[in-house]
């Protein structure tokens, strides 16, 4: 029997860097609340990826992104009984920006120093991934899900477009 596709969107997070620390917001709603995050969320109809990245930087912390460093792709495949999610997520970094970061209805901000990651109130994939991208790597990653429990992932460490380290 075949699995459907119910559902595949594209999505944005960005990880503002400052003086050898991290910006990561603990999300009040949506998927992953409670959990700590990057800034980000879905692309709207009509609008490019990083639109929505900047978008959602506005509206999560009130600062907007000066400019944005694209990272790579994340790709999430959630099963679910017979029905399969699927979510493609752009990753940026952000160095420089305006506006002061606040606390909205969406999101509290904290800073982390690299070093302190809180990795147990993370997604369960972003130790394998988001360490790359915090040294200013380029990656491409996959990982599979059984309603969100991570199975199984691959993410691939690039350099001019050639990949250069695989980790399962
Ligand atoms: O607004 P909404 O709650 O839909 O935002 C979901 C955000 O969560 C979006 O930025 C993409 C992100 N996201 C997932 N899965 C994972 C994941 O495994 N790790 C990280 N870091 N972010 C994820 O949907």
């Amino acid at each position: 029997m075949s699995s459907q596709v119910q559902k595949a969107e594209v999505q944005t997070l960005v990880y503002f860097l400052r003086r050898g620390k991290v910006l990561l917001i603990e999300k009040k709603r949506g998927l992953g609340k409670g959990f700590f995050n990057g800034v980000g969320g879905k692309v709207h109809k009509n609008e490019s990826v990083e639109q929505a990245a900047l978008r959602e930087c506005e509206e999560e912390i009130c600062a907007l992104p000066k400019k944005l460093h694209w990272q790579g792709l994340l790709e999430f495949i959630n099963y679910k009984k017979r029905e399969i999610e699927m979510i493609y997520v752009h990753v940026f970094l952000c160095k420089k920006w305006k506006g002061k970061v606040k606390e909205t209805e969406e999101a509290k901000p904290f800073w982390f120093k690299l070093s302190e990651i809180p990795w147990d109130k993370m997604w369960e994939d972003d130790k394998f991934w988001l360490p790359y991208v915090l040294r200013g790597k380029k990656i491409f990653a996959s990982f599979k899900f059984n309603r969100w429990k991570l199975i199984n992932g691959n993410v691939m460490v690039l350099e001019n477009g050639r990949k250069i380290k695989t980790r399962n």
